[in-house]
Formats: C-alpha cells, structure tokens, sequence
C-alpha cells in the first residue's frame, strides 16, 4: 500500500500493482521482452487470453494495434468445418515518435503485458490483461506527466458489423451467414484532457492505419474517439457469440449483449486494482501449481531481449536452461489462456488475425488437437483437460449422424480430420480420431482417479466408441481383426490393417476394459472386448528392423514424412514399452530413420517420444531443435517448424500444438507413469544435470516434488490426490508403499523415507 501511496500522480499506480501483488519481483524466466514493438502478428506480437477473448498486442507507439478474438466466432454448420474467425480490431493512435527507453514485455507468472518508453520527455506505461473472472480486457495507458494522449481509436470488425458510439462506448454489433450473432462492446474511460465521440468518418486525405502491420485489409468505421491532452487512458473490452454447446438448441443461445453491457459496468475503474489483483490471484491458482528449473543460464545471455536470446540459442548454440524453463512454462500459460471452460484451444490455441486462416485454425483429429492436452495433466492443469472432453461431447450427437451416413454398418461415431464447432467437418474421415479422442476421457481418469467421472462421462464415450469397432473391424479367415481402409496420415496407401489404425483401436479397448474393471460394469462385454484386442493384428517388425507403418513391409528407410502415426503406441499410447523390448527397438529404428526435423509439432511429438525410449540427451536434441529461431513468415512446411521471436510454435505458420507438445515433453522426460509405475528422471539429459520440479502429476493421482544434482535423483516427495498405492522406480530401484488421499510422503535419491506420511 505503500509502494501504491508514493508512486501515485499521474503515473499510474496500476502497472505497480500488477507486479507487485502476489510476490515480488517477477523471475527473469518468466518475462518475455523486447526492445521494439511487434513488427507482425504471427511472430512478434504477444498474445493474452481468458480460455474464450484472446487479444494479440503490438505495443506501437505510433498507433497501437490490439487484435482481438473470441473462440466461437466460426463459420460453417453441422454438414461443414467452416472457419475459425477473425473478431476485430482497436487500434489507438498515440503519435509518440522516436521512443527511447522501450520495453515491451509480457510476464506469464500474472499473465499481464507491459510496454514502456519515453517519447516528447514523457515516460509512459501500459498494463493490459484478460481477466477471467471479470471476462473482460483492461488496457490501461498511463504516464509519469500530465496531458499525453492526444490522439484517436476506432473499434473496427472483421464482418461489416454495425459500429455506433454512446458517449465513451463503442458497440460493434454483427451476425454471421450461419445465423451465428455476436457483439464487441469497447468502453474507453480517461483522466485529465477531453474525450469525444467523432461520427464523421475516418480522415479521407491518408489512411490513418498505413503502417500498422497486418492492418492493410481493415475497414475504418465513420465512429471513433478522439482524446486530447489525457493524462490516462484505460480500455475496458468485452465480446462474445451467442454459441451454445448445444446441437439440440441448434448452437445457438441468448444474444450477448446483456451480459456484455453488465461485464462492461462491472469494471469499476477507479478500483483498477481490484481486477488486476483478482486477475493474478485467479490466473495464479493455477500456473503455480507447476515450477521448474532447469539450472540457472548466464547472467549476460539471461539479460538479453527474449528475440536476441532465442537468436543466439540457435546460432552460438549457448546453454540456456532458463530459456528452455520459460518456453516450458510458456506452453502452460497459452493452455490457461485459451481452454478455460469454454471451447478447447484450436490449431492456433484461440489468437487468430484471418477469416481464412491455415487449415481453418481448427479441431485437427489425426493429431494436432490431441497434442494440445498432453501437457494438461502431468503439468496440473487437469481442469483444463475439460474443455476439450466437453467440447467432443457437445459435438457427439452430430457425429453419430455423420457417421451413419459414411458408415451405415457402425454404431458409435468418428470424426473426420477437419473439425469445427457445430458437428461438421471436413477433409477425409480419420476413422480411429475417437478411439484416440477416447484415450483423452481415459486419461483425465487416469491422473485424477475420479471414478464418478469415470462411470458418468467417460465410460459412455469409451463404450460408444468400442461399439464403432466392434461393427467395423474386418474378420479375416485366420480369426485377425483389422481396420478396413485406413490411411497413415498423411501419406502411403489406403487398405486394411495400417498401424495407426490397429494400435489406436488397441488402445481403446486397453483403456475400455480396464474402465469396465474398475467400475465392475459390463462383464460380458468386457470380456468380449478383451478378446477382440488379442486377435487385433498387432505391430509388426520389418526387413530392415524397423516398426511397420503399413501390414505391408514397404516402409523406406529415406521416408523422414512429418508424421509418425505408426509409433502411437509408444507415446502416446502404451501397447509398446520397454516391456516389449524387440517392438521398442523396432520403434527406435523407424524413429531414427524419420530424422530430428520435421514441422514444428513433429519435433514436438519426437521429444516425447525419445523421453519414452529414455534416451534424454537424444530428447533434448529435439526440444533444441523445436527451439530453432526462426522468422519467415511463410507457410511451407519444408521449411521446418522452429519458434518465432514470441515463442509461438512455427508449423510453419504458427501452429500452437508444438508449443503444447513441447511442454508435455519436457514433463514426459520428467516422469514417466504409464506402465503402472512412477518412473523418476527416466529421460533427464546432461544438458541438465541440476534442477528441480514441482507440481507434476502422475498417474494413479500422485503427484511429485523432485530434486536433482549431478544427474542423479535427490529428493522425491509424493503427494496423494487420491492415489493410494504407489510404486515408485528410479533406475533399477524400485519402492512401493500406500499413502492416504492428501497425505505425503518425502524421499531421498535412493528412494528411502526421510519424512514418512
Ligand atoms: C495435419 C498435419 C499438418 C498440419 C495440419 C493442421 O494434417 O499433417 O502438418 O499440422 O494437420
């Protein structure tokens, strides 16, 4: 309160506050900064989001951009994918020219952005977030002196919404051809000078917005505002759909604008620190749930813009572990960012600038929106797992009557590859996505051990599923069951019997039997499944020692295609494990074959699996690997993925799955938990020989506090969430005991009890 007293004036106590609740000073690995501001979209600005407003931000000085998005504002129906959309835009002209000082920054332990400069004499500083709980975007301009916002800003729309103004609010309001409606109200509040509403339209002699990256294609709206000689600016923005999770209601729900307007008047705005606080409170109750450390870098590279560190990574190939920690903790920040209780993070997580942007920035089903939650629960964000289950559930009854028309035989239901949000998709069908959708029901059950989810939601879905193959599965004359027409994305033939097909289907019925087990439901039909899986044609080793991809041994050993759907059974399936030692080191030959390329989620993807080989210094070639630098901005993915200046995932173009597979990864190289044990550092690499982690979840609901020096396990301390038996391993030591649910237990690095429960 202090602090707040002394710093008061004009320069606004906000930016103060937001960094100085909760904790001190934010740690160097949990700041993202740059000397400029944002040059792209893609690559440069940085992104902010509640799980359904999403808002990328430039940090200009000149005119600022703040490019918005709500992740239900998508075109198509339940015959088509359609496309995820573009919202809007603000755009703030605030003619500060040649600034010195600047940092634009975005810390991701508060999820809050900073950007400061002088200009004119004047020191300036902005504080924006998307608050969760508030469900709106607070952007506040201040500066150190009175009068220096003289400028104007316009609310515009990506689909010729209607834009009016009433007094300081602007209201963007618009209806898709799919009847989907939706509403942007902007409310503008200013200390000091004048503020005004202009209807004349914009200046006709110039384009006010040339310059403005990205910002070629917007249409100026005839409102904006004009502010003259204000000593503080503060934006309050809050948008929405009236989509419903609802097939039966259509997809459609009530009209936003009631409860836009009161979001809107909630904020009290001479409170401001009442929504900061509550935003870091909110947004910290879950991202601190998980720490890492790797090993402390260089101060001299640490000190470095987070572009010129990146930059230097990839080209001195410096040692940067923190950098490597916050690109970790980056991938938690964009899932609590864009999977908080409503649609699940798309292709592009929900930061989205186009109305036709790459693959539609949809739900992918042979693998991308899969990778997207691998890191939510090993890195405790469970909850965050539910938007994505929920999300396959409200879409279900479409699919069942999708499937019915291209399967007339099945039950059950699939998914084609492309999917959107109202049970329509597009591009071939992938006919295993819901037996790899189902290991996703399978596996929030798995970490958390909730059985009453297990009986009433995921059970059902698992169940469902299994009846799909049980009516589509080939008999063969010797008894071997095999998936008729199957495609190993995205490449080779269609024909019976491929890989990714029989290990996903291998998978389910693992995962629907042991289900069936623990609720002791469906005897019969377990039983029957279980035999089902045993004459499942089963993984096959090839001429040159490698895993089969197809039934046929045609794999090329130059083939190094991004995907490697045959190895699902390694990771992230379980069907092949050092347990099978030939299969493993069959898997092994094939992954090394396919290359340490690829685009930027395949790199992802051979991070976990060389954590599930154990092999961590070969893992950690390919974290570095995905780390590339790299700046293009174009689509080509032979160009190789890699991670632009904002740590966005490049597919290329940016792709958020690899950012997500990434954090998984790292986790995977952690602990390991599928065989039924909790295995402790099985991958960790030389690169670390030091560290830490805190907060990582196994399953059988445990979960881990670790330490570690000189490569070897230190400490462990084991946490029941409702686990009770727990059979720990670290190397060829093994130690089982039982815990009670919240009770702990803490270990030494040879897996004695130092504090027992
Ligand atoms: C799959 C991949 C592509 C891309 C697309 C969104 O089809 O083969 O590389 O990631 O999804």
């Amino acid at each position: 309160m202090m602090l707040i007293k002394i710093f008061s004036g004009f320069f606004s106590a906000l930016a103060l506050i937001a960094f100085a609740a909760a904790e001190s000073v934010p740690r160097a690995e949990s700041v993202l900064w740059y000397s400029q501001p944002a040059r792209s979209w893609m690559t440069e600005a940085l992104p902010l989001g509640n799980g359904s407003l999403g808002a990328m931000v430039f940090g200009r000085t000149d005119t600022e951009r703040i490019q918005f998005n709500v992740n239900s504002l998508w075109t198509g129906h339940e015959k088509d994918t359609g496309h995820y959309q573009a919202f809007g835009d603000i755009f703030i002209q605030l003619n500060h020219a040649a600034p010195t000082d600047y940092r634009r920054e975005l810390d991701i332990s508060r999820a809050v952005q900073r950007v400061r400069y002088v200009s004119g004499g004047k020191r300036y500083e902005r504080t924006a977030l998307i608050s969760h709980p508030a469900k709106v975007m607070v952007k506040h301009f201040g500066a150190d002196q009175p009068g220096g916002y003289t400028g104007r800003l316009w609310l515009t729309d990506m689909h010729d919404a209607k834009i009016t103004a009433d007094g300081s609010r602007i209201t963007a309001v618009g209806r898709l051809e799919n009847g989907l409606e939706y509403e942007a109200q902007l409310a503008v509040f200013s200390k000091g000078g004048k503020l005004r509403v202009e209807n004349s339209g914009p200046p006709s002699e110039s384009n006010p917005l040339a310059g403005v990256p990205g910002a070629q294609h917007v249409k100026l709206p005839a409102v904006s505002l004009v502010f003259e000689a204000c000593d503080s600016l503060t934006l309050v923005l809050a948008a929405d759909t009236n989509y419903t999770p609802d097939a039966a209601k259509g997809w459609r729900g009530v009209h936003p604008h009631a409860e836009l307007t009161r979001r809107v008047d909630a904020v009290r705005v001479d409170a401001l620190q009442d929504v900061f606080r509550e935003h870091i409170v909110d947004y910290q109750s879950l991202f601190k749930r998980f720490q890492l450390s790797l090993g402390k870098s260089d101060s001299v590279i640490a000190g470095k813009p987070t572009d010129q560190r990146l930059l230097a990574y990839t080209r001195d190939k410096t040692r940067d572990p923190q950098l490597e920690e916050m690109f970790v903790q980056y991938g938690r920040y964009l899932l609590i960012s864009s999977s908080r209780g409503g649609l699940p993070a798309n292709l592009q997580g929900l930061w989205n600038e186009s109305n036709k942007p790459m693959w539609r920035s949809d739900y992918h089903s042979n693998i991308n929106v899969q990778m997207n939650y691998w890191l939510a629960e090993p890195t405790n964000l469970s909850e965050l797992h539910l938007p994505f289950l929920h999300y396959v559930r409200s879409q279900i009854p479409v699919y069942r009557e999708r499937t019915r028309e291209e399967y007339p035989k099945s039950r059950g239901w699939t998914v084609r590859t492309e999917n959107g949000i109202h049970g329509g998709g597009s591009f071939v069908w992938n006919p295993p996505g819901s037996a790899w959708y189902a290991l996703h029901f399978w596996e929030h059950y798995a970490f958390t051990g909730d059985l009453a989810y297990l009986r009433d939601i995921a059970y059902p879905v698992i169940k469902e599923v299994c009846q799909f193959w049980e009516d589509a599965l080939m008999e063969r004359p010797d008894g071997t069951l095999v998936a008729p027409k199957g495609w190993s994305p995205e490449h080779g033939p269609v024909e019976a019997g491929v890989s990714y097909d029989q290990q996903i289907i291998y998978d389910l019925f693992t995962n629907y039997v042991e289900a069936a087990d623990k609720l002791g439901l469906d005897r019969a039909y377990r039983d029957k499944i279980a035999t089902m899986r045993g004459k499942l044609l089963k993984p096959k080793i090839g001429s040159w020692g490698q895993l089969q991809e197809w039934e046929t041994d045609r794999d090329n050993p130059k083939d190094d295609h991004r995907h490697v759907s045959h190895l699902f059974a390694l990771h992230p399936g379980r069907q092949i494990s050092s347990l099978s030692p030939d299969l493993f080191e069959a898997a092994k030959v094939s992954l090394r074959a396919r290359g340490d390329g690829g685009t930027g989620w395949s790199r992802a993807w051979k991070i976990n699996f060389w954590a599930r080989f154990r092999d961590g210094d070969h893992a950690y070639v390919m974290l570095r690997n995905l780390m590339t630098a790299v700046n293009n901005v174009g689509t080509d993915m032979r160009d190789g993925g890699g991670v632009y200046p904002n740590l966005f995932d490049a597919h290329p173009p940016f792709q958020i799955d690899g950012n997500f597979g990434a954090s998984a990864g790292v986790a995977e190289m952690l602990v390991q938990s599928q065989t039924g044990e909790i295995d402790l550092l099985p991958a960790l690499p030389a690169a670390w020989p030091d560290g830490s982690v805190s907060g990582l979840c196994a399953r059988g609901g445990f979960t881990l506090d670790l330490t570690w020096s000189a490569g070897r396990l230190a400490s462990v301390r084991v946490t029941s969430t409702g686990g009770t038996n727990a059979r720990l391993r670290v190397g060829d030591q093994v130690r089982e005991f039982s815990l009670r649910p919240g009770a702990s237990i803490s270990l030494d690095g040879s897996l004695k009890t130092i504090d027992p429960p």
